[in-house]
């Protein structure tokens, strides 16, 4: 599996499933959310009206994901994830990695062989971007040489788009002090 990090916007990420930061409301927020519902189009937040209907009354648990389509995105699937708000005293980083991991085991179930995440609970949910990047490729590791991927994951591809240089710079920095990851 391999591991990107660029800077950019990840709504135009040409690649099969891309990683909301969204809240357990699913129905849209600022940041990284709001950009995802902008460039998706109204079909997706009729479509997580109805995840909430149907599946999810109570909303979407801090560390659980769930998809939807795309809709108007290059990406195929969009995956929501809420990670932890530590502002809310939601330190846990058990709770972010549950984010990372659950993520691509939904990414996995789809057949995506690509998935780009953005740095989830690095903006208003106010961790660290370095703390988050570190739990982030730890998680990708474990989940590279777990059962599930042996067992025939078909993810090839995940990416980390980060939307400014400093915490791009960041993410390469702990990226290259991981072990274990080749680029
Ligand atoms: N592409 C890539 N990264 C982005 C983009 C983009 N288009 N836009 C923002 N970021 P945040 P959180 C970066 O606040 O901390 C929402 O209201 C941003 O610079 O989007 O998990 C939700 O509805 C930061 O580095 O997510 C929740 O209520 C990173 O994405 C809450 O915010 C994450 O910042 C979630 O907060």
């Amino acid at each position: 599996m391999r591991i990107d990090i660029l800077r950019g916007d990840l709504t135009t990420r040409p690649v099969d499933a891309i990683v909301n930061a969204a809240n357990s409301s699913l129905l849209g927020g600022g940041g990284v959310d709001g950009a995802i519902h902008r460039a998706a189009g109204p079909e997706l937040l009729e479509a997580c009206r109805e995840l909430r209907r149907a599946d999810l009354p109570d909303g979407l648990p801090v560390g659980a994901a769930v998809a939807t389509p795309g809709f108007r995105l290059p990406a195929r699937w969009v995956i929501h994830t809420v990670g932890p708000n530590r502002h809310a005293g939601q330190t846990d980083p058990a709770l972010l990695a549950s984010c990372f991991r659950e993520s691509l085991k939904v990414a996995a179930g789809l057949g995506a062989r690509s998935i780009a995440f953005p740095a989830i609970s690095a903006g208003i949910y106010g961790w660290d971007a370095s703390q988050v990047a570190e739990v982030a490729f730890d998680a990708v590791r474990s989940f590279a040489s777990s059962a599930g991927a042996a067992s025939g994951s078909p993810l090839e591809l995940v990416e980390f788009v980060l939307f400014s240089d400093e915490t791009a710079d960041v993410f390469r920095a702990a990226l290259d002090s991981a072990s274990g990851l080749g680029r």
